[in-house]
């Protein structure tokens, strides 16, 4: 069977995973909320990861059934760490094919609604999403800000969007890109990334995630040039629910 029909298959049958990594506030060092990651389970009890079956969704439109059930699935799980008395947030992933128009958008908050107020979900599009068509995508985004849904820019740093654009955008957060931390090293240039980064975000209004944090070196130099939450292996890895609760919560 071609990948492709194995992941028809996958989706009609809701055969998916999310695993959920933690994300922390940078100053507090508490858990403020976690990224849901999708995984595709084998019969062999591998698992494959997004990178292998994500683009071949996209080519096939099949991201846009996956990527409902992944928000129904992220929206579900938050309101039973909610309902266990944890109020987290949850950053969801989106791919620009989910988000045509504003039935897309309508669609999101009915999805999401009947498990958890929307504004506990932070869609994350990357840079990348924002240049064939900001005008549209721009219009998009403000329609999910009035649903409540909150918006970062995932793998910031990368994707040659407009600053000027940028600064009147309706997002709240900027991830800066894993490279630019992998890179940390007091005297190099990763850590001069980081600090732009920083700055444009305080100007522009807007909260920053670090990502991708692996020691504490980096925490450190992250936590100096005030970037407010931390991401990374160093907190944590991508797990299922239940090693989730046990581990972070
Ligand atoms: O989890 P992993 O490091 O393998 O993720 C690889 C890539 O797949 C990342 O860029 C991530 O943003 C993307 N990805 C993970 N989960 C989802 C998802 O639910 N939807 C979309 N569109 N992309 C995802
Ligand atoms: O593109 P996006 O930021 O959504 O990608 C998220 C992916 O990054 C996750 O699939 C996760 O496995 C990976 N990731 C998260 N933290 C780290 C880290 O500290 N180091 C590395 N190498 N990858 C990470
Ligand atoms: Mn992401
Ligand atoms: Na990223």
């Amino acid at each position: 069977l071609s990948l492709e029909s194995r992941l028809r298959h996958a989706v009609d049958h809701e055969e998916f995973e999310l695993h959920f990594q933690p994300l922390f506030d940078m100053q507090g060092l508490g858990i403020i909320g976690a990224e849901a990651l999708v995984r595709w389970p084998q019969e062999d009890g591998s698992m494959l990861s997004p990178g292998t079956f994500i683009p071949l969704a996209e080519e096939t439109g099949l991201i846009r059934t996956m990527g409902d059930w992944i928000l129904k699935t992220a929206a579900r799980q938050l309101q039973s760490w909610h309902e266990a008395g944890h109020a987290l947030k949850m950053s969801v992933n989106l791919s620009l094919k989910q988000l045509k128009s504003e039935e897309d958008v309508a669609r999101f908050h009915a999805i999401v609604h009947p498990f958890i107020d929307p504004s506990w979900i932070t869609l994350e599009l990357t840079e990348s999403m924002l240049i064939a068509d900001p005008t549209a995508i721009e219009a998009l985004m403000e329609k999910l800000n009035e649903y409540g849904f909150e918006i970062a820019i995932d793998d910031f740093g990368t994707g040659y969007s407009s600053l000027s654009r940028l600064q009147h955008m309706p997002i709240q957060t900027l991830k800066i890109d894993r490279s630019f931390v992998d890179q940390i090293d007091p005297a190099g240039k990763g850590a001069a990334m980081v600090a732009i980064i920083r700055q444009m975000a305080e100007s522009f209004g807007l909260l920053t995630v670090a990502e991708g944090i692996e020691n504490e070196v980096q925490y450190q130099h992250l936590l100096e040039h005030g970037v407010n939450f931390g991401q990374g292996f160093w907190y944590g890895r991508p797990v299922p629910d239940a090693e989730f609760r046990g581990t972070f919560l």
